[in-house]
């Protein structure tokens, strides 16, 4: 199957304030010195490097004792609502170099008014150890990067970030897979607001080929969008070492790579986030590479060409 040349805007975002520890702000200059720009130009797409976002805190926002950094979280997710929203908007494929997983609520909310004003639902498809479904009332550490998916869902307004009346994420709309690490109380709200959760176990149980094709059948049917959250996390750290919170047991290089592959082929995917990578834990720049890697092969890099299965 040809690859369709696609417009890549890069958006650098070097936000490591939602997370607990350092690092994370240099994952944008790690994929860059990986070759993110290159991988995709030698498939024949067009990048466009529009840099890393730089704020100053938000003001008018409160320090919140549950919420550690919200002020600094608060003004990334501001300007990269817009930032993101701005390149859906001028037709390039918004692709977010993380930066800690807070950036998502900025990513998703600029792609959910984009979708909004093209009357298309949003999905989004959230590949991570954890579920990132805290609000700062059952968070048990504070830290807003396991918050982002309540936030762009309307259910973790803890201060007024973006306008009340914003685009929001329908939770029944959104794919969670590889999830292994669910907080209490996030477990009761994943239920009640039917998040679709395929964890570990599903994973083993059912392969990740008919986990996709289900997902994918979804979206298409309704003619959706769908934005693509990776976190470095979603990997075995066996072999992704670079990041803060490692959960054993992830997905393989194989089930990660078919993921992409079978995204590639959908042509579904309109934006996509890298979150979570942290040079100064990763072991020689490997899980940056392989994060590259993976875009790649989300962007139509083929060992051989399949059949389409209309063919
Ligand atoms: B990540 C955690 F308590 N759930 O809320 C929390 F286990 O973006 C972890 O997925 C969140 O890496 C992890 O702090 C956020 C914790
Ligand atoms: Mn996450
Ligand atoms: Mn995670
Ligand atoms: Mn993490």
């Amino acid at each position: 199957m040809e690859v369709q040349p696609r417009s890549v805007a890069l958006i650098g975002v070097p936000l490591e304030e939602g997370s607990g520890r350092r690092g994370a702000g240099m994952g944008p200059t790690a994929l860059r010195i990986a070759g993110v720009d290159k991988a995709l130009s030698d498939l024949g797409h067009t990048v466009v490097d529009t840099g890393d976002l730089s704020i100053v805190p938000a003001r008018d926002l409160p320090n919140h004792p549950k919420a550690h950094n919200l002020r600094i979280v608060g003004a990334y997710t501001r300007a990269l609502e817009a930032a993101t929203y701005d390149a859906a908007k001028a037709g390039h494929f918004p692709l977010i170099l993380g930066g800690d997983h807070s950036l998502s609520m900025g990513s998703v909310s600029g792609m959910a008014r984009y979708a909004a004003e093209k009357d298309r639902p949003l999905f989004v498809l959230w590949l991570d150890a954890h579920s990132d479904f805290n609000t700062p009332e059952t968070s048990p550490s504070g830290n807003i990067h396991g918050m982002p998916v309540a936030f762009f869902c309307g259910l973790a307004d803890f201060a007024e970030i973006l306008p009340k009346d914003r685009a929001l994420v329908d939770p029944k709309k959104i794919f969670q897979v590889g999830i292994r690490s669910v907080d209490a109380s996030e477990r009761v709200e994943i239920r009640k607001h039917g998040v679709n959760v395929f964890d570990m176990r599903s994973l083993d149980e059912q392969g990740v080929a008919v986990i996709l094709r289900q997902i994918l059948e979804t979206i298409e049917k309704a003619n959706g969008l769908l934005h693509v959250s990776f976190d470095v996390d979603f990997l075995d750290p066996d072999f992704a070492p670079g990041v803060g919170t490692t959960v054993p047991g992830g997905a393989t290089f194989r089930e990660a790579h078919l993921i992409m592959e079978m995204l590639s082929d959908s042509g579904l995917v309109s934006s996509l986030d890298l979150v979570e990578l942290n040079p100064f834990l990763d072991d020689r720049g490997k899980s940056a590479r392989i994060m590259v890697e993976m875009t790649a092969s989300l962007f139509g890099r083929r060992i051989f060409d399949r059949p389409t299965r209309a063919a």
